[in-house]
């Protein structure tokens, strides 16, 4: 409370004194703003973090009004201070005040208009949508299914009729977010303008070092350089799916059904390997059955995540993440599930939250979450501003990085779950199950945004949100709804970035900058194999110079800083070209007389 009243004090100061509006600031006076805005910042932010861990991990009425106040008080806050930032525009500040100030204006995700009670209100919208999704639950034969349940289905069920009743299920708890979610837009919307950005969205791509406009025409050249792959992979896919289930399920040419595809959302279809797995050169061995059969459980899952870590020279984890992080869901009351990691002072607590279960798919996301407390870790010293990624492509592909050498099968025979590394006839095997997961991720993580960003431009109004979101379906991933959908439906919403409002561009950079990142690792430690076997478990040196970059935190352009570990200023999609290049000739091959495309 103190703080708001003082901040409020000194912004009406400066409205009534003409002398201190209109000269223009001094570097100094910019200098201790900055400082001022960074020290009042962080100190909100425990209690803000505080706030939203307990509502994450208990939902109740309670909490989310606990979450939404807080949260409210820090977005009145930050908007004010983004709104005094932009006073000091030309003052021929110090390089490091210059990116304090420029951080300042991107603080918020959604800032609200500066009008009495406006950011509660977008806050506790925000709290509600996110709610909605993570306590959605649906009927589907006498049981109740979470989205939990409702994943297991899709990954595990071949017979069409009840993927599609699942899917659908899962689809209806998004339509009653719709007029919660126009509201938010309408409010982040006027709040962004009142920061000088055009739209929401233009805030969003402004995070990137580069003009919002620039990085759009930025995501358009790295999509050219994958798309051709993508479009090999989708046509061997489809082509698969129509051998299992026939013309009437699945044609041969055309788009994919969504509900087919081993994932809720047709992000990662690693899921379906034994339907498009090649029959002339079998996989060995498969993820999930060797976890369940050597005895892991959640947290040991999360053991081995932090021994890969370690390996590279980490410190182990502080003995507050075992106790306050959530690794399994809690029997007897609603969290939010999506995983996710967590700092919450800015120093040491940090912590994932995680309803792991032992498969595949959750030993990939222990590594992507470690990945982001391991660079909040490593940054810890830098001043506020600072303690943040690179980017958020960044801090999404850390993770992601080991992961790409925690599913080889070398470290997998080094960590005991195999005995032997399959030889050269399992490359391509191999290759197709990470392309299932990697490359068809690559145009969802592109369309969940440029959905956005043509909702936050008012290009799309509400009316037509659901239309909107199957065009991108369709132009990106090559996909339709396995029957067409009802009116009311809001489909976006039942993806959790969407009600829980968190930017997604970052994980379509991320699955480049992660094959930059392994590109450059293996090069470091000598590797001369193909860039799919490289493992860089136990790489202490290369580990080093990793942690540099990592400590490096927001304080400099990502370019620097991409370029302090790999020695490139760019994002390269060629790092994804090289690593799949066998599969990719392969999948040519095997597409031979398909009408591809769709
Ligand atoms: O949301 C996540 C992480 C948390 S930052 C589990 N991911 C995206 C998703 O699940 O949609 C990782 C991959 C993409
Ligand atoms: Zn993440």
């Amino acid at each position: 409370m103190k703080l708001r009243l003082l901040a409020a004090a000194s912004a009406a100061l400066l409205a009534a004194s003409p002398a201190l509006a209109q000269s223009k600031p001094t570097p100094a006076e910019a200098k201790a703003f900055v400082d001022k805005a960074e020290a009042e910042l962080a100190a909100f932010n425990l209690y803000v973090a505080k706030a939203a861990w307990v509502r994450a991990t208990y939902i109740t009425e309670d909490t989310q009004w606990l979450e939404a106040k807080a949260s409210g008080e820090q977005n009145e806050l930050a908007t004010r201070f983004a709104k005094q930032a932009a006073k000091y525009d030309g003052v021929a500040v110090d390089p490091v005040t210059a990116r304090k100030l420029k951080l300042l204006k991107l603080y918020l995700v959604l800032p609200a208009p500066d009008r009495p009670g406006a950011a509660q209100e977008l806050a506790t919208l925000g709290s509600r949508l996110d709610s909605t999704y993570s306590t959605g639950k649906f009927q589907y034969k006498g049981k109740t299914l979470t989205l939990n349940d409702a994943e297991d289905v899709l990954a595990s069920s071949r017979d069409p009729a009840e993927l599609k009743a699942v899917w659908e299920g899962w689809h209806s708890i998004a339509t009653p977010m719709q007029s919660d979610y126009a509201e938010l837009v309408k409010l982040a919307n006027e709040g962004s303008r009142g920061l000088g950005y055009k739209d929401t969205g233009a805030l969003w791509r402004s995070g990137y070092d580069m003009e919002p406009d620039a990085f759009a025409a930025e995501t358009d050249r790295l999509w050219k350089q994958v798309e051709p792959f993508y479009k090999n992979l989708h046509c061997y896919v489809r082509a698969r799916l129509n051998d299992k289930y026939g013309d009437a399920v699945q044609k041969r040419t055309g788009p994919i059904r969504a509900d087919l595809l081993g994932n809720m959302w047709a992000q990662q279809w690693g899921n379906i390997y034994d339907v498009v797995a090649p029959k002339s050169a079998p996989s060995s061995y498969k993820l999930d059955d060797l976890l369940v059969s050597h005895g892991y459980d959640p947290v040991k899952m999360v053991k081995t995540g932090e021994n890969f870590y370690s390996s590279l020279g980490f410190s182990p984890l502080p003995q507050t993440f075992w106790e306050r992080s959530q690794i399994t869901r809690p029997r007897d009351r609603e969290v939010v599930c999506h995983a996710s990691a967590w700092d919450i002072n800015d120093r040491d607590d940090i912590r994932i939250k995680m309803c792991t279960k032992v498969d595949a798919d959750d030993f990939y996301t222990v590594h992507h979450e470690l990945g982001h407390n391991y660079y909040q870790r490593a940054y810890a010293d830098q001043p506020f501003l600072f303690k943040n990624g690179a980017n958020d492509g960044f801090h999404e592909a850390i993770g992601d990085f080991a992961g790409l050498s925690a599913l080889t099968p070398t470290y997998l025979k080094q960590i005991g779950l195999l005995d032997t590394v399959p030889g050269e006839q399992e490359d391509i095997p191999f290759l197709l199950k990470m392309a299932l997961d990697k490359i068809a991720f690559m145009p969802f993580g592109l369309l969940v945004d440029r959905w956005r960003w043509e909702v936050f431009s008012g290009e799309v109004d509400p009316a037509h949100y659901n239309a909107a979101w199957w065009d991108l379906r369709m132009k990106y991933q090559g996909l339709t709804p396995p029957a067409e959908r009802p009116a009311d439906a809001f489909d976006p919403g039942a993806k959790y970035h969407v009600p829980g409002n968190t930017p997604y561009t970052r994980y379509f950079l991320a699955h480049i900058y992660q094959f930059q990142f392994h590109r450059a690792a293996c090069r470091q430690i000598g590797w001369k194999g193909p860039l799919h076997r490289c493992s860089i478990y136990g790489e202490k040196e290369m580990g080093k110079k990793f942690e540099a970059m990592l400590a490096m935190g927001a304080s400099k352009p990502w370019p620097e800083e991409l370029a302090a570990f790999t020695g490139e200023t760019r994002t390269d999609a060629q790092a994804v070209a090289d690593y799949f290049q066998p599969l990719n000739v392969w999948l040519t091959k095997q597409n031979k007389g398909e009408h591809c495309g769709w």
